[in-house]
């Protein structure tokens, strides 16, 4: 399908779309999508938002939020939205396995599938992909993508509330590389339809748990810097979980705090979730070094070049902290070179 053809049945309204985003939704995953739908919404389409699974509470007061439905909460329900759609949209992933359960029903549904997604190399089978692994956040393509489809009217306040914070999320507020000076002139033209960004900022970045300080204290002082290698993990085993009163997206952004430090260019933390069996991996870079590689070769993930995830199959944390020390050593000159 090319964009002509697609605007057309865009602009024509009354289909049926599902949107998806990946597991764990973030501030982009779920701003990209609430944006989308309330665009879409605007132009006289049905559209039903669905995640695999829930989101932290810093991100329920979103516009639009109470409607988004959860695949995990209720699949069969969802099961009927997928195979009654038009068009499916998928946002702010590359691969069907981040949707986890979702992919098969999604894989399987007759609708027309639309990609639009900022990180490398797609996989997912779609019949119109917008991909652009230079982009700061999907939130940010969606803007983009009303450009294409005409549909820049169709931002109000809420929406432009939305796409808003997944911009500042995934941008670290405006501070990563692939922020650009079009990512502000988007910014610009939200902010002129009416986004409170200091309201955003408050529900975002102060509006944290109790625990989530705790838990931070704990990871900070479980801190292991690699000598001569600027390099440093943390670490949060399921104990220090439970006893700080853990809640699902209290340790969002910790391995960020990492690369605070000076010359540190490599930033890794692992979480373990025992009732899964496994520690989940969250990696950070400066300057050119990836560790979306690090990740590919090490800890089953991957990701963009500054930002990656991974997990491993074991609650041995010691044992995970020492495949980080030999992952170090392996690109060591890489690592210490990686900011210059
Ligand atoms: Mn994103």
């Amino acid at each position: 399908m090319n964009t002509e053809e697609l605007k057309k049945q865009l602009n024509e309204g009354g289909k049926n779309i599902v949107i998806v985003t990946h597991k764990n939704p973030d501030g982009d995953a779920l701003g990209s999508s609430l944006g989308l739908c309330g665009m879409l919404r605007m132009a006289g389409h049905n559209v039903n938002i669905i995640t695999p699974n829930d989101y932290p509470s810093f991100l329920k007061w979103l516009p639009g939020e109470k409607n988004v439905l959860r695949y995990e909460w209720s699949s069969a329900r969802c099961d009927k939205k997928i195979a009654a759609a038009d068009m499916i949209f998928c946002l702010d992933f590359n691969d069907m396995s981040r949707i986890e359960a979702l992919a098969e029903p999604v894989i399987n549904a007759s609708a027309q599938k639309i990609l639009i997604d900022h990180h490398i190399a797609p996989t997912v089978d779609a019949d119109y992909i917008y991909s652009d692994d230079n982009m700061i956040a999907t939130a940010q393509m969606v803007y983009h993508f009303a450009e294409k489809m005409d549909m820049l009217d169709c931002i109000d306040r809420n929406v432009a509330t939305c796409l808003y914070t997944g911009i500042l999320t995934d941008s670290g507020e405006f501070a990563f590389p692939k922020t650009s000076g079009k990512t502000h002139s988007v910014v610009a033209a939200l902010m002129d339809r009416g986004v409170d960004n200091y309201a955003v900022y408050q529900h975002i970045y102060m509006n944290f748990t109790q625990s989530r300080i705790l838990l931070l204290g704990k990871a900070l002082s479980n801190m292991h810097i690699i000598k001569d290698s600027a390099a440093l993990c943390m670490t949060l085993n399921q104990d220090e979980l439970d006893e700080c009163g853990f809640k699902k997206g209290d340790t969002e952004g910790f391995v960020n705090y990492g690369l605070t430090i000076r010359n540190i260019n490599v930033s890794c933390i692992f979480i373990e979730n025992r009732s899964e069996g496994i520690i989940k991996v969250s990696l950070r870079s400066k300057g050119k070094f990836s560790v979306n590689e690090m990740s590919r070769k090490f800890f089953n993930g991957g990701g963009h070049l500054n930002a990656a995830g991974g997990q491993m199959p074991t609650t041995d944390m010691q044992s995970v902290v020492d495949i980080f020390y030999r992952a170090v050593e392996y690109y060591k000159e890489d690592i210490l070179s990686s900011n210059d």
